[in-house]
């Protein structure tokens, strides 16, 4: 039943922007075991409210996997291999993650896609995101492959410059956006996540970014 009405995925992907796709529930079916992994990962690399380079604590909670992970402190935003608070490497990316975003990036027009950094995001009510572009990678040729999961957020997406216009896309769980080629480096942020509770994950959003860092 669900196959059927969901099976017509063109009706349920959107194109943002060139290059930039909505693909609404394609996590779905994923998105219960995610939550377990996420908690997993965050067991052993905890969620933690990095410090921007202004000295500003950011309102979004973060952990990595993967051999890469982004982080930021007075020292500026950087990827490194290992975490800042443990010194021991990232957690590895689970294969689950790998091939959702593997496939995610193949169905958005990405056949190359290998990420080698998992970024995750927690944000709880209240918490948000400001407009900025993802550009510590080395090659911008490899696209962005974005998995929202639990509670609904308010994504902005805009252009090459800050002052573009965005559009506002609500991404619910198993929501994934990809963007890449001539969208990579458009401005995007979240706003400040509405109160609210969601049955599986609860009083929280979690958004998985995957990057590749290194060439
Ligand atoms: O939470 C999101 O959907 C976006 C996260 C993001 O843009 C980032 O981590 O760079
Ligand atoms: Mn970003």
């Amino acid at each position: 039943m669900m196959d059927d009405l969901f099976s017509g995925l063109e009706s349920a992907n959107e194109e943002m922007a060139q290059g930039a796709w909505l693909l609404r529930r394609y996590a779905l079916r994923n998105a219960s075991d995610l939550l377990k992994q996420i908690n997993a990962i965050s067991v052993s690399a905890p969620f933690r409210h990095m410090v921007t380079p202004g000295g500003f604590s950011m309102s979004v909670a973060m952990t990595n996997c993967g051999p890469f992970g982004w982080v930021t402190d007075r020292k500026g935003y950087r990827y490194q291999s290992t975490d800042p608070e443990s010194g021991k490497p990232w957690p590895a990316m689970p294969d689950a993650f790998l091939s959702l975003a593997v496939n995610a990036a193949k169905d958005a027009g990405y056949p190359d896609f290998v990420p080698d950094a998992c970024l995750i995001n927690r944000y709880e009510p209240g918490a948000k995101m400001s407009l900025h572009q993802d550009k510590d990678e080395k090659d911008f040729t490899n696209p962005i492959v974005s998995v929202s999961v639990g509670l609904p957020a308010t994504f902005q997406f805009g252009g090459i410059s800050r002052s573009d216009p965005v559009r506002k896309y609500v991404l619910s769980h198993g929501d994934v956006v990809v963007w890449g080629g001539p969208s990579r480096l458009f401005f995007h942020g979240i706003t400040a996540l509405k109160e609210g509770s969601h049955e599986e994950a609860g009083r929280a959003r979690f958004n998985l970014t995957f990057r590749r860092a290194a060439l």
